[in-house]
């Protein structure tokens, strides 16, 4: 028997479960950020590099040492059941501070559900209550698109010229959206086509409409790096501390990031224009990214919490984008549900399984890898009810990929699990036999959970001591823009010999 009930109003909440929690429900704040069940004794380490900490966690809990999450925590009990404090608001945290589940809000006091008894039931009742608490109208359609996205095969290095040649190869492949990814704008801020495309965006779409598609396109329109046009003409317009520095939305590109207010009215006025040029260009399923930038800790325009203020801006965006489809991605995760259709519910994939590097030394679970994506994704099905959600892509090409059978398929069954198919292969890479298994793949019907073993996807890579000290060292490294410019040296050097560029 589950039983529940709803605390209102509070602040804070002490609820002590009524047997020893042995595994906690860590829930991590955006898209991207570690969500796993953790031993409660488990000490996770600070991730490192701390340049990244904005762009991949909450970065005002990042050194908290207790068993922490964002706006749930749960626990399995040892008499097998399961203990669950969920915020029905936008700005609280979770933590296990001995046998004690603490709830906090960060501004005003909420609203909180509690619950005990069988797991799924627990999480199902949560989803229920923050459907009502959050006034989601509309619950996700029973269909989800199946999305040709461009980034996992070239990552940045699209054209007019190799994505008229994938739409080409793609053939009679039933995908509904091609979707254009990072690579096509002037810069993070200036959202124009670049060289690449001399066309126009807006004559690709009507390339992609005319082979019965959607056309898809990627945009992070809360982040701006210093090398955009807008960085330099607005500088009020972006977030900033209480001592007026630029606030931080971390490294990427080869460029430091910063985030845009999106309580600031010309903001909101520049990203309804936004979003509307993007529809007038014909793409009507837009992917928007990098969104945690709207959420990060600052002295805003406007005094309001900050994941209101991301709220606020996605609201907007959601009102000029109309009836498109919407998915957001490194999203903060209660703030988006009812604004968008889709949520990506994990870190990024890649065509390896795990890595050394990232996993026991820097110890990031929220770096690309095809483990990391699958252990969050796992983690939060219990959003399904809610919003559709996307594991990001599965691969079915061998070639340029090192993940094992058995791997990949862990993958595609993730995807039908979920009921959200997207795929980066180019039909060039892909052997008649894998071509083949793509189709099947595409016309499969969604799987249950409970078919699939993901088990050995689960666990939250330790570290021994020496491990930790390399960690730390190289962690530090991590943090210098050089020694970062010659690590992505390094990895476009080989993915441009990997798509033979
Ligand atoms: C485009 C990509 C793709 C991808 C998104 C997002 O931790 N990180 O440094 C980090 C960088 C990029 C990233 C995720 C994490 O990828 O998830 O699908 O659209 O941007 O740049």
């Amino acid at each position: 028997m589950t039983q529940s009930e709803f605390v209102q109003n509070q602040k804070e909440v002490n609820f002590i479960p009524s047997s020893r929690p042995i595994l906690y429900y860590r829930h991590g704040w955006q898209s991207w950020s570690l969500t796993a069940w953790q031993d409660v004794n488990q000490h996770i380490a600070t991730p490192k590099p701390t340049i990244m900490h904005p762009l991949q966690t909450d970065p005002r809990y990042i050194h908290e040492s207790n068993p922490h999450g964002s706006w749930i925590g749960a626990v399995e009990m040892e008499n097998g059941k399961f203990f669950l404090l969920g915020a029905l608001g936008l700005d609280a945290h979770v933590f296990l501070e001995e046998n004690t589940l603490v709830g906090k809000y960060e501004n005003e006091a909420g609203d909180w559900f509690v619950a005990e008894g069988n797991k799924e039931e627990v999480f199902a009742k949560y989803a229920t209550a923050l459907k009502k608490s959050l006034g989601i109208l509309k619950t996700p359609s029973n269909s989800t698109p199946k999305i040709w996205c461009s980034w996992y095969s070239f990552y940045e290095h699209i054209s007019q010229k190799n994505l008229g040649k994938v739409l080409h190869d793609l053939d009679d492949l039933p995908f509904d959206v091609f979707q254009v990814d990072d690579g096509w704008q002037r810069a993070i801020g200036d959202w124009i086509p670049n060289d690449k495309f001399p066309d126009g965006m807006d004559a690709l779409s009507a390339q992609i409409r005319h082979t019965g598609r959607t056309p898809g396109i990627w945009l992070a329109p809360l982040i701006v790096t210093p090398s955009s046009t807008l960085f330099h003409q607005h500088p009020n317009w972006l977030l900033r501390d209480e001592q007026q520095n630029l606030v931080s939305a971390g490294f990427n590109w080869g460029e430091l990031l910063y985030a845009l207010d999106t309580t600031h009215p010309e903001v909101l006025e520049w990203l309804s224009a936004l979003m509307a040029q993007v529809r007038s260009w014909g793409y009507d399923y837009v992917k928007l990214d990098f969104l945690y930038a709207g959420a990060l800790p600052g002295a805003r325009h406007t005094p309001i919490s900050r994941e209101q203020a991301y709220r606020q801006g996605l609201g907007t965006m959601r009102n000029a984008l109309g009836d498109a489809y919407l998915l957001t991605c490194g999203a903060p995760i209660i703030p988006s549900l009812g604004l968008c259709d889709g949520i990506r519910i994990g870190p990024d994939v890649a065509s390896h399984w795990d890595s050394y590097r990232d996993d026991v030394l820097l110890q990031n679970f929220a770096m690309p890898s095809t483990r990391n994506a699958i252990r969050a994704t796992v983690n939060r099905l219990w959003l399904k009810p809610l919003v559709h959600t996307d594991p990001d892509i599965a691969y079915f090409a061998n070639k340029k990929n090192t993940l094992n059978a058995a791997q990949a398929k862990m993958l595609q069954d993730l995807a039908l699990v979920c009921d959200y198919k997207a795929i980066s292969d180019t039909p060039g890479w892909l052997s008649a036999k894998e071509q083949a298994e793509l189709k099947d793949f595409l016309n499969a019907k969604r799987k249950r959970l409970e078919d699939v073993d993901f088990s050995t996807a689960m666990p939250i890579p330790k570290a021994n001591w020496a491990e930790r000290i390399l960690g730390k060292l190289f962690g530090w490294g991590g943090n210098i823009p050089m020694f970062i410019h010659l690590s992505r040296w390094i990895s476009e050097s080989a993915l441009k010999k990997k798509i033979s560029i």
